[in-house]
């Protein structure tokens, strides 16, 4: 009998994803370019530079792309160029967009364009931000300038990146810009991000009928550090209802929920077509009272897990269908907005990405619509507050002479590709470790 393929649904998005900042370069008019310049924000002193420098040569990775089969492309636009001063917008830069998402489309793959992937014009921060009330008109109508733009070529819209970690790494844990520890600011925030997810999700569909409007939605688990203790499992629950549920909850059943809020949200009801889910890794949670800003849990990996590089959490594959069976209950199509792991030399990478396939494969099998997978990243760029420490790329990246090497996973996720699934074949090339877990017997 021949072994079986894990075949996925025939009009099934393969993509990558990508932001401006993290790969265009120079992006010198907004709050993370001024957060990199002050010391000890980011990993031994790196700068993101020119980065992947996309801006002057997108079009020779999205070559890349296409030689490896891909079908679709998740990328950011930016806001502080778009409109570098408030009010005033920059048609050269729009024009630049336009032109990549042409490209894009020229090489057959369809774009899916994100309005706010962390990075806020500098004028937007010097007036306090996402706590300024008047951030949401303003992305309200910058969302407006872009999809007149580039309604043309994209009608599938991403709103906004990660609200939840925009929310906990720049007002909770003092890594991301601002840098606060502040939870009244930071629900705040929150609070006004998914207000603009909505104001942005009605005007795209007054502009553009057809489109698709959702956002990226970061699921993170969190699993009691002792599944006996009640302080755990409350922990981890809190965790969990603070980070991946309550900004889901707004934007489907108009509600806030403690702690992002509480009462009614009813603007904001009903405002996806679809929901992202960025899924990387899982926490184990345990009760400590000297926690409070966490919501008195102390996080850290098993003992047991097998660890991404720079410890950037446990390699779980289970995580990947345990967050798609949560957002199944939605009812929506389901995208794999982001899912990657940092892994330089790529030994890791290719059993990561088979398993965690395999994850999406099995969630489609119990008929729950997952559209596409669009895996972190195409080529290695720069990492936030790990600078270029941490590689995510199919492709690797020299930052200094921009030169590119295809790693082991690039071809494997092109294998997957070509044939639309998981066959027995590809298993044994690129990871015979896991046969015997993936095809028992
Ligand atoms: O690089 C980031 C991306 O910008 C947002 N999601 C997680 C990725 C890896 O950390």
């Amino acid at each position: 009998m021949p072994e079986a393929t894990f075949y996925f649904p025939p009009d099934f998005k393969w993509g990558t994803a990508t932001s401006s900042y993290q790969v265009e370069g120079n992006n010198t008019n907004n709050d993370w370019w001024a957060w990199e310049q002050e010391e000890g924000h980011i990993k031994e002193g790196h700068r993101s530079g020119l980065a992947c420098n996309w801006w002057e040569r997108a079009e020779e990775d999205f070559d890349r792309a296409a030689e490896l089969g891909q079908n679709a492309h998740r990328l950011s636009v930016e806001w502080s160029r778009i409109e570098p001063e408030e009010g005033r917008f920059d048609d050269s830069a729009l024009d630049r967009y336009r032109a990549m998402l042409q490209a894009l489309r020229e090489r057959g793959i369809e774009p899916m364009v994100t309005l706010h992937h962390f990075t806020n014009p500098l004028w937007l921060a010097e007036m306090g931000g996402w706590e300024n009330p008047r951030a949401i008109p303003l992305f309200d109508r910058y969302a407006a300038r872009v999809v007149e733009a580039l309604g043309e070529f994209c009608d599938l819209w991403c709103t906004i990146n990660e609200p939840n970690v925009v929310v906990f790494l720049g007002y909770v844990m003092e890594v991301f810009p601002p840098g606060k520890q502040d939870f009244r600011a930071a629900m705040g925030v929150g609070r006004n991000l998914m207000r603009a997810h909505a104001a942005a999700y009605r005007r795209i569909h007054e502009l553009q009928p057809q489109a698709r409007v959702g956002f990226a939605h970061n699921i993170r688990i969190f699993d009691p550090a002792n599944p006996r203790s009640p302080l755990d499992r409350r922990v981890a629950a809190w965790q969990n209802r603070a980070y991946n549920e309550t900004f889901v909850a707004a934007v489907i059943r108009g509600r806030w929920l403690p702690p992002l809020g509480l009462g009614w949200a009813l603007r904001l009801r009903n405002t996806l077509d679809w929901v992202g889910l960025n899924y990387y890794t899982r926490d184990v949670v345990a009760f400590d009272r000297r926690m409070g800003h966490q919501l008195f849990g102390r996080n850290f990996h098993p003992e047991d897990a097998e660890l991404m590089d720079g410890g950037y959490g446990e390699l779980y594959p289970e995580g990947m269908e345990r967050s798609l069976r949560r957002l199944a209950r939605l009812r929506l199509p389901i995208y794999v907005t982001e899912n990657g792991i940092p892994d330089s030399d790529d030994d890791q990478r290719p059993r990561y990405l088979i398993t965690h396939l395999h994850r999406v494969w099995r969630v489609i099998q119990g008929c729950h619509p997952v559209v596409g997978y669009y895996h972190w990243t195409l080529v290695d760029n720069f990492e936030w507050v790990e600078g270029w420490t941490l590689r995510f790329g199919l492709i690797e990246i020299d930052p200094e002479t921009q030169a590119r090497t295809f790693r082991r996973s690039a071809y494997l996720y092109r294998d997957i590709i070509r044939a639309n699934g998981i066959t027995p074949q590809i298993i044994d090339e690129y990871a015979p470790e896991i046969r015997s877990v993936l095809l028992p017997g």
